[in-house]
């Protein structure tokens, strides 16, 4: 089951679903019994009958249960607090030499880099994170421009990427899957695109991925795909993008070395495909409005060239 706190694949998902059943189970004790209190009293008071002025025995023992059930409601709160902190703690605790990877977010998508002690070990994408089944993940996150809430459901709770400043959050998939997520804190226009995707693999197909994407990228192996590289160097797309191993050094929108490996674009605002990627290209905000990147007035042919080179870098 995807997108959805209720099916954890991860050991943090599953305190927080832990931890959410418990509310809702005493909630609905709690609810039950006043229910069952108060229909009790209005029966009794509709055969007995009262008078407003005086209070009667009935009335006297009903004021009794009231200071009860005061004492039984800051117990059960105070119990339901300690457990949310106990919680808490267990989700913050640090769990061995995990893997780290810095998310940056940005109006409207993810920039993912996995960091590495060296400069030549470090890995650029973006909205789709490829993480290796069993082993922490640890998340430092940060914000380009305006306040984003890292959320997938079914592997960890929320966390805000805060500008000028790093939040943590460690996760943990038990599962193979994909596990879909989404910004969780409106950020403007195009907040509801902004989905992210954890790819959580077998660690040999991981480090096969992670392997392929250390690779600067794929050279143009047919002639339309070595227009589309032309096009590409000589537009303006080098200004926001990078693609390692070529001049293009941008970096305001998302790095685009292995963009063909990714299963969306735009943070999962399209499927990723050539044509998908030349109705992107040519205009962007009737995609997503609001966004950075500006229309392209490329020819049909130029275009299509540059959507087969891009898709061609796996
Ligand atoms: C002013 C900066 C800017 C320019 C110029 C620009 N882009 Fe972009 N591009 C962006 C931003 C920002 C995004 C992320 C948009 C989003 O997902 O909301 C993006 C996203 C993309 C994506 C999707 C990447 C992904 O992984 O989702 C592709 C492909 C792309 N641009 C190609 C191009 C091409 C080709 C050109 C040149 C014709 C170009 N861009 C010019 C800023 C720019
Ligand atoms: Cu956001």
């Amino acid at each position: 089951m995807n997108h959805s706190a209720l099916h954890p694949a991860g050991l943090h998902a599953a305190q927080i679903a832990h931890l959410g059943w418990i509310f809702l189970a005493v909630s609905c004790v709690v609810y039950v019994v006043v229910i069952g209190i108060l229909i009790v009293v209005l029966v009794q008071r509709r055969r007995h009958g009262s008078d407003p002025t005086t209070l009667s025995r009935a009335e006297r023992r009903a004021l009794t249960s009231v200071g009860i059930a005061v004492g039984i409601t800051t117990v059960l709160v105070t119990c339901l607090a300690v457990s949310e902190f106990l919680t808490r703690r267990t989700l913050e605790q640090d769990t061995g030499e995990p893997l780290r990877v810095r998310i940056i977010g940005h109006q409207w998508w993810w920039e993912v880099q996995y960091q590495s002690d060296t400069a030549a070990g470090q890995v650029q994408t973006a909205n789709e994170l490829h993480i290796p089944v069993g082993r922490p993940v640890q998340l430092q996150m940060t914000s380009q421009d305006v306040i984003h809430s890292f959320w997938v459901p079914n592997l960890q709770g929320k966390r805000d990427l805060i500008p000028g400043h790093t939040t943590h959050i460690v996760l943990v998939a038990d599962q193979a899957g994909r596990y879909e997520g989404q910004c969780a804190e409106f950020c403007g226009f195009q907040h509801a695109k902004m989905r992210i995707v954890v790819d959580a693999q077998r660690p040999a197909d991981f480090d096969a991925w992670r392997q392929a994407q250390l690779q600067p990228a794929r050279e143009p192996a047919s002639e339309q795909e070595k227009r589309g590289k032309q096009v590409f160097d000589s537009g303006t797309c080098v200004m926001c993008h990078s693609i390692q191993g070529s001049p293009a050094g941008g970096t305001i929108g998302p790095d685009l070395t292995h963009v063909g490996s990714r299963s969306s674009i735009a943070a999962g605002a399209l499927p990723n495909t050539p044509q998908t990627l030349a109705l992107w290209i040519s205009n962007p905000p009737a995609i997503k409005p609001g966004t950075t990147m500006p229309a392209a007035a490329l020819s049909g042919e130029d275009l299509l060239s540059l959507a087969l080179y891009l898709e061609s870098l796996k």
